[in-house]
């Protein structure tokens, strides 16, 4: 086979990037490991910042978004007991954040490639990048029995934390930058009525948040320690301990319900430096991966593929190499921004074996300016519904 452009990932950074490319006439190829009904039983990410609002409904990706999401203004932090104090987004930078699940993305992607006939080859096995230094690069890969070959101009990356893409740059020229945490979330949806606001919550307990998927859907997390087994957490046993972990005026509005999904995630800051590597091109989670305390995993694999999909747009159809020549550079400032918002909010909010006195006052501290200032406050604004992308 032959294409522009082969993307080795079905999720959200590689339909995203193979949407934007078909807009712009350059066609793709994705390649996925998985089937497609296993890319779509995925639930992670649920808070869009407002870049990645605006950037899926300049695309035409925004009909299903804006009917079914819900804006928020901003987000709430309650700790200790005390009562919440609101970061407000829309005060503080004119923009609000969208509640709308990465799961629903994904299907918008998939709708929308499919109405063009976009070439989405799932259930890919051994997977292969050659001759990514080459101008001529190719994808390999099995399917139904038989060994393909992809012939194309660039090779996109997006094939997620585990995937084979990072590996094909060699160790000589790859960086990469790591701090696990030591714990995780265990994590709930139920098909009950969302506390309002999206809140996190920090108690001597541990972390907590309130999120939400629609206003029948509601998403929920606590900090858990990373010997957790689900199976030691039963329903009761996660509202209780949710309910701890709030004020009691946000704990006695939470509407429990039986889970409809229940899952443990750990938590890690991870970066790729550089995120390209001759015609191969990094995007998402196959480059960086963040805490999901700021919110800003699928926003940064959104950011990634404006960036990539602006920079090849430009290579190929206009013979234009400034912006795919400066995209890792420019991705990165990005990508390190968020990464030190979600590692800042990690540290502030969970509470870490070990902590000393000391430790705990300094948090204490740090909260207790951040609930009384409002300047403090707008600056966290900005930065959690997302900095504008670069020219
Ligand atoms: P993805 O991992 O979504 O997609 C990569 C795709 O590549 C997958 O479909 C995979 O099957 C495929 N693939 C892998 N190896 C391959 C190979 N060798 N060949 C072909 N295909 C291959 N972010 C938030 O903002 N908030 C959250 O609450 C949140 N929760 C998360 C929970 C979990 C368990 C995980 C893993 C991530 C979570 N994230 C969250 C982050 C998540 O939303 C990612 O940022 C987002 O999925 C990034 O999208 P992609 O870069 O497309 O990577
Ligand atoms: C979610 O709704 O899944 C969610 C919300 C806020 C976060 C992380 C996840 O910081």
């Amino acid at each position: 086979m032959r294409t522009q452009v082969a993307i080795i990932g079905g999720g959200p950074a590689g339909l995203l990037l193979s949407h934007m490319l078909a807009r712009e006439g350059i066609d793709s190829i994705v390649v996925e490991r998985q089937t497609r009904a296993h890319v779509l039983q995925r639930i992670r990410a649920g808070i869009l910042e407002a870049g990645t609002v605006e950037l899926l409904r300049a695309v035409g990706l925004g009909r299903r978004m804006d009917r079914e999401g819900h804006s928020h203004d901003g987000t709430a932090i309650a700790w200790a007991g005390r009562d919440r104090f609101f970061i407000d987004t829309r005060k503080h930078t004119g923009k609000a954040m969208m509640a709308y699940g990465q799961t629903a993305i994904t299907e918008d992607l998939y709708a929308a490639r499919d109405a063009v006939g976009g070439a989405i080859i799932d259930e890919a096995t051994s997977v292969r990048l050659e001759g990514v230094t080459s101008n001529s690069p190719s994808v390999n890969f099995g399917k139904n029995g038989r060994t393909e070959r992809i012939d194309c101009d660039y090779v996109a990356g997006c094939d997620g934390f585990h995937g084979i893409s990072r590996q094909s740059i060699p160790a000589t020229i790859l960086r990469t930058f790591e701090k696990t945490y030591p714990f995780g979330w265990l994590g709930i949806m139920s098909e009950t009525p969302p506390f309002p606001d999206i809140v996190y919550g920090h108690h001597e307990r541990g972390f907590a948040l309130a999120s939400m998927r629609s206003p029948t859907l509601s998403r929920y997390y606590i900090q858990c320690d990373l010997a957790t087994k689900l199976e030691d957490w039963p329903d009761e046993r996660f509202w209780a301990e949710l309910k701890a972990r709030f004020p009691k005026n946000i704990a006695d509005q939470i509407v429990t319900g039986p889970s409809i999904e229940k899952s443990i995630a750990p938590l890690r800051s991870f970066v790729t430096e550089p995120m390209c590597y001759g015609r191969l091109f990094l995007a998402g989670d196959a480059a960086h991966i963040v805490p999901p305390t700021g919110a800003k995993g699928l926003n940064l694999a959104v950011s990634d593929v404006f960036y990539l999909a602006r920079g090849m747009v430009d290579a190929i159809k206009h013979g234009r190499t400034g912006y795919i020549d400066s995209y890792s550079d420019m991705a990165l400032r990005r990508v390190w921004g968020a990464e030190r918002l979600s590692w800042w909010l990690t540290t502030l909010l969970h509470r870490f074996p070990g902590d000393t006195p000391f430790d705990e006052r300094m948090r204490e501290n740090q909260l207790d300016y951040l609930a009384r200032s409002e300047v403090a406050q707008a600056s966290l604004a900005e930065q959690y519904v997302g900095l504008p992308f670069e020219d």
